[in-house]
């Protein structure tokens, strides 16, 4: 995987200033520095918010990127169009959001961030919203299987407030640097917990469709970075109705899938596909682990036979 995206060379690039992008605004980013901060254009490719930039005056108001330093990491996904589509950068972990009722609870939405957040070694909360309607034993179960596994999970509600100290102080105390970034399905309430966290500030769009992304497209990704007055920071993320973590293949997501590591089956390469000789997962795992797990797998399959056609 390819992390440095060095713009095309540009003949005054020594005298660039470095910044951070905590936004992205259509093909627009906003860059801060210890001057402030500016709406900056990029004239290659695209900078998401975390990351860290290289920019230079521009005729008219604002700026121009002319480099993207190396990432510490990233969150990329496997857009409709089959290509990937990194979504930000040099994060402290994600924070997935599952709401307790409303839209209904996706294990294997939730579990994609998971091999996401592994795949490139970041941490990753699950925080479970809405909990003021009260959460399904069915989706206790679901929770108990993931914390069994060893992932924190936080419960709020944005209406009451219910454990947004918690929240808070997980940030504030988490020694990764950069930002938490905010994912999950659309509705969830995302914006809605920023908005908690941040009563005083314009956070953007609450239950607004209008923030769904068109299915394939690049350019129309809003992402906003939010310091937090306790300290730590957090990354809003445009609605989503799907997630493909990019860079798997069937190896890389028994890997890095919760759970599916070292189950001990009769060959260690197993994959755990339905019917492999030797396979232990279906004694060994949550049925709704694996059925998930399988999911993933069958799409995996299919993206990686394209790609090594
Ligand atoms: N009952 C309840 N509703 C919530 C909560 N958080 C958000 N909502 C509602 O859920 C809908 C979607 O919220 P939004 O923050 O836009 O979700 P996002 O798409 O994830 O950013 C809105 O109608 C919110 O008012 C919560 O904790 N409890
Ligand atoms: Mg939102
Ligand atoms: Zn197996």
């Amino acid at each position: 995987m390819v992390y440095g995206a060095t713009l095309k060379p540009h003949g005054n690039a020594h005298r660039g200033r470095p910044g951070r992008v905590v936004e992205t605004v259509g093909r627009r980013v906003r860059v801060t520095d210890s001057d402030g901060e500016r709406l900056c254009f990029l004239s290659g490719q695209r900078a998401v918010v975390g990351d860290e930039v290289t920019w230079v005056e521009a005729q008219g108001e604002g700026g121009k990127l002319i480099q993207i330093a190396t990432r510490r990491n990233l969150l990329q996904r496997v857009d409709a169009r089959g290509e990937e589509q990194v979504l930000a950068a040099n994060l402290a972990g994600l924070l997935v959001c599952v709401a307790a009722v409303e839209p209904a609870f996706q294990a294997s939405l939730l579990d994609r961030y998971l091999v996401a957040a592994s795949q490139e070694k970041l941490a990753a909360v699950i925080v479970v919203t809405k909990t003021d309607l009260g959460v399904p034993e069915s989706v206790e179960e679901e929770l108990r299987v993931r914390a069994a596994l060893g992932y924190p999970i936080l419960r709020i509600s944005n209406p009451t407030g219910a454990g947004l100290d918690e929240l808070r102080a997980y940030i504030a105390s988490s020694d990764h640097t950069g930002p938490w970034a905010l994912v999950g399905h659309s509705g969830v309430g995302k914006t809605s917990l920023i908005s908690a966290l941040l009563p005083a500030q314009d956070v953007g769009p609450i239950g607004d469709i209008s923030e769904y992304w068109g299915a394939g497209k690049h350019t129309t990704t809003h992402t906003r970075l939010f310091a937090l007055p306790g300290g730590g920071e957090i990354a809003d993320s445009p609605g989503i109705r799907g997630f493909t973590p990019a860079g798997v293949n069937p190896e890389s997501v028994r890997d890095h899938f919760p759970g599916m590591h070292a189950l001990g089956c009769k060959y260690r390469d197993c994959l755990h596909k339905i019917g492999e000789e030797g396979c232990v997962a279906d004694e060994k795992s949550d049925p709704s682990l694996l059925r998930s797990y399988r999911d993933l797998l069958e799409q995996a399959t299919g993206v990686w036979k394209r790609k090594s056609r």
